[in-house]
């Protein structure tokens, strides 16, 4: 992505059903004004802002006791599946505009199609203080914002969201970093299903620029499109508290930058989301507008003109 000449979709996804709590469906708006679109094109990218979506519930499906919100959740999916896969058919990077992160549910299942389309295997970053690995079997709070992870590794009991048969995840194509809160049987899953995390401590022991240069080497090794999904609380509370789900000792300002840089430098990123920001408990904008300084390092902002060196 090193060259400025992406064509980027913007994407809203007003979701706050999957968290339990009201405000992050004021996300996209608080991303807006925080200046997400200026910032892109000021990097000379080209810019189209598709809206937010508005889907109704998927009354085909029936309640689930322990999947709470699950039409509208179920709803959202279908809808972003959808502008996710066209935009990328159509050569566009689509940028999720969050919502909570029950979105990626939709988000990186049309990232999964369209990977399939162009014959390339799928792997996901997930930045996030959380695996979201629950099923609805094994969620100790039912909100499905902690769900997405097993859903599109196919892992998930789940009523019919999407049709049967649609490519999934694997799930040793998923790169956790950041994770420091676990629930137990969680951690029992993403165990046996191999997905690749990268927890607090591990970032402290290894350093976030040895463990990206590792991330980013093998998905190059596999000729990877890398879907990108970035929960506000992967960040230290202190720097964004615009989040409901807030997790202390968390990735710093220069750590979260320079995931962004290195990742800027691989060209290998095919579509992002910004997820949980939650207006309503931020500090007067300061965790919208680090969210939209964060992605304008993915697009091409550097401190000097050279590419970061990798460790
Ligand atoms: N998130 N593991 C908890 C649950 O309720 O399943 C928290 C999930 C947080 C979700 O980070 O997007
Ligand atoms: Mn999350
Ligand atoms: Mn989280
Ligand atoms: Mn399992």
């Amino acid at each position: 992505m090193a060259e400025n000449d992406k064509h980027i979709a913007l994407i809203g996804a007003p979701l706050e059903e999957g968290s339990g709590r009201r405000g992050a469906a004021m996300g996209p708006t608080a991303l807006r004004i925080a200046g997400v679109d200026t910032t892109l094109i000021e990097l000379g990218h080209t810019v189209t802002d598709e809206g937010d979506l508005r889907p109704l519930p998927a009354r085909d499906l029936a309640n689930h006791p322990k999947a709470n919100n699950l039409q509208i959740v179920a709803a959202f999916t279908r809808a972003l599946d959808t502008a996710v896969y066209d935009a990328a058919r159509g050569g566009k990077f689509p940028l999720i505009l969050g919502g909570d992160h029950a979105l990626s549910m939709g988000s990186v299942s049309g990232m999964a199609r369209y990977a399939a389309d162009v014959g390339r295997p799928l792997f996901v970053l997930w930045l996030d203080a959380h695996a979201d690995f629950n099923s609805p079997a094994s969620s100790p709070s039912g909100n499905m914002h902690g769900m997405p992870v097993a859903f599109f590794c196919g892992e998930a009991e789940f009523a019919p969201i999407l049709e049967a048969g649609r490519p999934m995840v694997d799930p040793k194509n998923v790169f956790q970093v950041g994770i420091r809160s676990v629930d137990a049987r969680e951690r029992e899953e993403i165990a046996e299903h191999g997905v690749n995390v990268y927890d607090m401590r591990s970032i402290d022991e290894t350093g976030m620029a040895h463990i990206m240069h590792d991330i980013i080497a093998r998905i190059k090794a596999a000729n990877g499109l890398l879907h990108v999904s970035l929960d506000v609380d992967f960040l230290d509370p202190e720097l964004a508290p615009g989040v409901g789900t807030t997790v202390p000792g968390g990735a710093t300002f220069r750590e979260a930058h320079l995931i962004m840089e290195m990742l800027c430098d691989s060209g290998l990123v095919s579509s992002l989301d910004l997820v949980e920001l939650n207006p309503f408990l931020d500090d007067r904008g300061k965790s919208a507008r680090i969210l939209v300084e964060l992605t304008a390092s993915l697009f091409g902002r550097r401190i000097l003109d050279r590419p970061t060196r990798s460790a």
